[in-house]
């Protein structure tokens, strides 16, 4: 008040307008800082699904029906809506390399390796575990939307580390099956 009272017109007409293109200014600020907190976290839990576990655990590599399960990888439908799958990366392939899994199916993802490290990473996703011989890692995954995503090898070993590509295809049904593309 008595700062007001100190004030040429000029001044004053000044600063109100000041006053008021600085609140209008914060107020757009706090709307684009909502909107983009808002828009981030719709796309992350559009495209990133959920990834409701991660761990390793160990098994005899001598056990038959682990050595079954990673011959060549495979898929196995463990509940009217949820899926293993063992997954194999050998230098310088994944087995299997096509994967057909319906949306919305709970997906765990058993991944091993036959010879060295490999990287096992879902693009587009967040699942992204290593692969080590000897050791079974495991990852659950939810894909929310049809498509083909590809698995890659993030880890390098090797000449050929850059063809380390397989497909996960993911599609409005129910149907499952495994196979090689030609
Ligand atoms: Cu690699």
């Amino acid at each position: 008040m008595s700062e007001e009272q100190g004030m040429t017109p000029f001044e004053a007409a000044f600063h109100a307008s000041a006053e008021r293109h600085e609140r209008v200014w914060t107020f757009c600020v706090i709307v684009m800082l909502a909107l983009l907190t808002i828009g981030t976290m719709f796309y992350v839990v559009r495209d990133y699904g959920l990834v409701s576990a991660t761990g390793a655990f160990y098994t005899d590599p001598a056990d038959p029906a682990r050595e079954a399960a990673f011959a060549d990888g495979k898929i196995v439908r463990t509940g009217p809506n949820a899926y293993a799958v063992y997954v194999v990366g050998r230098a310088w392939h994944w087995s299997p390399d096509v994967i057909r899994v319906p949306a919305g199916a709970e997906i765990t993802f058993y991944v091993t390796s036959a010879d060295v490290l490999h990287g096992f990473e879902i693009q587009g996703t967040a699942v992204n575990l290593t692969a080590v011989p000897g050791v079974v890692g495991s990852v659950k995954y939810t894909f929310r939307r049809p498509g083909v995503y590809h698995i890659i090898c993030n880890e390098y070993c090797g000449m050929l580390h850059h063809a380390m590509v397989a497909r996960i295809v993911v599609t409005p049904s129910q149907a499952v099956t495994t196979g090689t593309p030609s």
